[in-house]
Order: structure tokens, then sequence, then C-alpha cells
């Protein structure tokens, strides 16, 4: 059993140095980790979302490791009767491995070699391991088996760490220069700057991250193409250094996941610096049939936009800079799109590839084919982040944040308990596409208290107090916290 163990840890160390030199995608367990994930049924994935949050990943590389961990033990036994057994069983996973890298988008031939060169390595081991073992003792075996896994380990993690830091990604964004002279002049006023309560602008170290990949796509904005193509008068390529030489603006836009639960933390604002969308789309000539953009990412991933949407005159940006950076590398270097009250899953694609104009009829996304809505309108929200727990009796700021992207928010109100509805006061905001602030200071009174928090957006129309799932376009009904004074 140890001897399956310790050839299969080198098995994979050897699969992730060779990966390194491939690329990180041909890793035989991030690649079939990737495939979980795209085959993954609806309820399967939910109930992961829900269960572990953005610790999802984590947990299904653990539980391939689990599955792999318990296929070497038996691989192992049958190499300590048949040697062939074993290889053969060996051999079985080293042609998974190699089916799943191959499965990944953008695959090419080299990305077999590490499922190839990690069962190559296992056999060997396990014919070393298992024909010394037999002239061993059963607490020297357990030793050297141990000796070679922990070696193994070691090394396939920090082959996994390279992996990050020489990667083409974090290479070729270290080199970027952006374009200055857009910065949009900061607007005074749009943080309260109480404790408890978020930035306005959300620090790119602290910007959620909500996407399908296992390992990050790494893309050289040195070879990166946008291809302009589908239902389109004149189709283009542009590329990286012809994007920067457009007109750039710089926004302040807030993105949200349609899987935020009510009073959620899966929503950021940033400042981003793009070339506008609709004077692209424009010049290519939109045929009239044509009512949905879907992108595509450079790893297969997909969404797509109302095209009337992106023309409506709203701050549709291709984005290349984040709070002042290129934009990082897990947040969709080097291109990325981001459309103002649109949620992230039907708008906001990043590592981005390709603009097919297309229709609704035409093309199902990705998430759209996994039971989601094809239409994702931000719904209005608001949400209370201070306090949350005990407070001590006497004047208390209540305060959190409301978003409406692009219609705006025109008021918050606060209730406590069954009381009356108590207009919060606003911090400013330079447009309609941003979060506000909010902070309504209320006399708390020992004891215990329920608040809750309701946002009016920018056309009059109040938030809606029916509480609805993530599934299928966005949670709604009121944020409440619950509040011990004294
Ligand atoms: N390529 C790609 N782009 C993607 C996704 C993805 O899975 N792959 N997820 C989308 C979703 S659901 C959201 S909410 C936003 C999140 O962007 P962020 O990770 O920069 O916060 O990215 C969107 N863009
Ligand atoms: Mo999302």
């Amino acid at each position: 059993m140890a001897v399956g163990l310790a050839a299969a840890a080198g098995a994979l160390a050897i699969a992730e140095l060779v990966a390194v030199w491939v690329r990180p995608e041909s890793s035989p367990v991030l690649a079939a980790g990737s495939a979980v994930i795209d085959a993954a049924p609806h309820w399967l994935k939910d109930f992961a979302v829900r269960a572990f949050g953005t610790a999802d990943k984590p947990v299904l590389l653990g539980v391939i490791y689990l599955v792999l961990a318990g296929y070497a033990a038996a691989v192992g036994l049958l190499a300590a009767r048949r040697l062939w057994l074993g290889q053969a069983g060996v051999a079985l996973l080293g042609l998974a491995g190699v089916l799943f890298a191959l499965g990944r988008p953008g695959a090419g031939p080299a990305d077999v070699l590490p499922a190839v060169a990690g069962s190559v390595a296992g056999a060997w081991l396990l014919a070393v391991l298992a024909t010394r073992t037999k002239e061993m003792e059963g607490r020297r075996t357990l030793l050297v088996a141990g000796a070679v896994a922990g070696v193994a380990v070691l090394t396939g993690a920090g082959a996994r760490a390279w992996s990050g830091v020489r990667s083409a990604g974090t290479r070729s964004r270290a080199q970027v220069k952006l374009p200055s002279g857009a910065a949009m002049p900061a607007v005074e006023g749009t943080d309260l700057k109480l404790p408890g309560l978020p930035s306005f602008v959300t620090p790119n170290d602290e910007f959620y991250r909500i996407d399908t990949a296992l390992s990050i796509p790494q893309v050289d904005a040195e070879t990166w193409r946008l291809k302009l193509r589908g239902m389109v008068d004149r189709p283009r390529t542009i590329t990286f250094a012809e994007l920067l030489a457009m007109p750039m603006v710089e926004r302040d836009i807030t993105l949200t996941c349609v899987s935020n639960e009510v009073g959620g933390p899966l929503i950021g604002n940033a400042r981003w610096l793009g070339v506008p969308l609709a004077p692209l789309l424009r010049e290519a000539g939109i045929h009239p049939a044509a009512d949905q953009l879907v992108m595509r990412s450079s790893d297969g991933w997909t969404c797509g936009s109302p095209v009337a949407t992106l023309l409506d005159g709203r701050d549709a940006l291709l984005a290349v800079g984040m709070n002042g950076q290129p934009l990082p590398i897990e947040h969709g270097f080097p291109v990325r799109v981001v459309v103002p009250g649109l949620y992230g899953y039907v708008s906001a694609c990043k590592w981005l590839a390709e603009l097919e104009v297309s229709s609704f009829a035409e093309f199902d996304a990705y998430w759209v084919r996994r039971g989601w809505s094809a239409q994702g309108p931000i719904k209005t929200s608001s949400r209370i982040d201070t306090p949350r727990g005990r407070v001590r009796a006497g004047p208390v700021q209540v305060a959190g944040v409301a978003w409406a992207q692009h219609r705006g928010i025109a008021k918050v109100e606060v209730q406590v308990g069954d009381g009356p509805w108590q207009e919060a006061r606003l911090a400013a905001v330079p447009s309609s596409d941003t979060w506000r602030q909010w902070v309504h200071t209320w006399e708390a009174t020992p004891g215990e208290h329920r608040i809750r928090v309701r946002a009016t957006d920018g056309t009059g129309q109040v938030q809606t107090t029916a509480r609805a799932p993530v599934a299928p376009d966005g949670a709604t009904g009121l944020h409440e916290v619950s509040v011990r004074v004294g």
C-alpha cells in the first residue's frame, strides 16, 4: 500500500514538473478537476458553492487527491502480488490523465507529456520499490516509501509554485505600461470612513474572485489577439498594442456576482481603465438580427450580453487596468469586459479572446446551458455591514452599501424591529454605476434588536421584500441583522 502511494506521489511530482514546462493547464490533476467543473450537474455545482463558497476549488482538488490516493493504494497492493498488474493500473491512470489534458480548450499534442512522463515514472518507481521491499522488512519499507513520497510531494508543490512565478501571464504583465492621462478625478465624499464599512474602491487583492478556472489562464499580451466576428459586416482582429493605442476612459464600476446571497460578499468596486466597447461594435457593422454579444475567454468559458444594452450609452469597457494597475492575472489579464448594470456571469468575461456577434436564439452561454437565466440585469440590493454582533447602548452608526448599477441608488431606509422606516444619509457617488455607502444613527436601547435595510433605485423603484434564491437570476429579499445591545 505504502509502495503504491509513494509511486503515485512520484508520478504526480514528475507530471507537475513537466507541466511547468509545457503549460499549467496540462497538469493531469488540474485538467481532471477542470473536466469535473465543466461536467458537474447544476445541483452539484450549486451545492459545492453553497457548502464551500470560494473554497470549492481547493475542496475539489482535495477530493481528487483522495480518490487518487485510494487508487494508488490499490495499485500498490496489486503490484505486491503481480508487478505487471500494478503497472497496468498506472498505465490506465496515465491514459486517463492524457485524455483529460487533451480535453482542455487549446490543448496541443505537447499536453499529453505530463501524464505520459508521470506514468512512466510511476511504473518505474513501482517496480523499484516493489522489488526492493520484497527484500526488506515492513518498517524499512514504510520508511523508504515515506521518504520517496515526501520528496515527491515537495517537488510537486514546488513545481506548482514555480509554475505561478514563471508563467506567461505573470511575466507579460510585468512588462505592460498602461497609457496615462486618462485618469478620472476622484469624487469627494464617497467614503464615509466608518469602521466595519468596506472602502468605496475595493483594493485589487481584496476583490472577490469567481470563475470556473482551476488553473488561472496565462495569457501573453504580446501574442494576445481579440477576434471580433459573427454577425458583422467587418470582422477584425485586434492586438494588445492596437487596443492600448485606442482612446481610453477610466470609470468607477461596481461588479456583482449573481451568486451573491442577500448580505453576501461577492461584490466589489474598482476603477477600470479601458476602451469603450460600443464604438468598436458600431464600426464593425452589426446585423439587424443580432441581439447577443457572445464573449469567449482563452479557457473556453462564454457569456453573452444583450447588444442593445451594450449600445445604450453605458460605459461597457474592454478593460485593461484595475485601480491603476494592469489587470491582475486572476481578474482577467490582459483584457476583460466590464458592463455596468449586468451580473458578471452575463458580461464580465475575463481573459477575453473573442467577441462573437450572435443572437440569443442561436447561442446559450456557459451558465445558461446550466440553467441560469440568459438575461442578468443587476437587482437593487442593500447590505448592512455594521454593526454585526454586539454593541453598547447609545448612538450607534448603522451603515452599509446599496447598489443598483446604472440605475443608481436614490434612497436607503433602515428599520429597527417593527419601528418606522428611517431614511439613511447617503455618501457621494461619481455615477449611477457604483455601489453607494449609507449611514443611519440609531439610539440603541438594551436588548435584542433586528435591523433591516431597503434601497430605492434611481427610477424610484423600491427594493422588493420577496425572497428569491440566487438561481436563476439573482437573490432578492431584505438584508437583516440581529444586534445585541448591552
Ligand atoms: N473567463 C471567465 N470569465 C468570467 C468568469 C469565468 O468563470 N471565466 N466568471 C464570471 C463571473 S460569474 C463573475 S461574477 C465575474 C467575477 O469577476 P472577478 O473574479 O474579477 O471578481 O467574472 C466573470 N468572468
Ligand atoms: Mo458570478
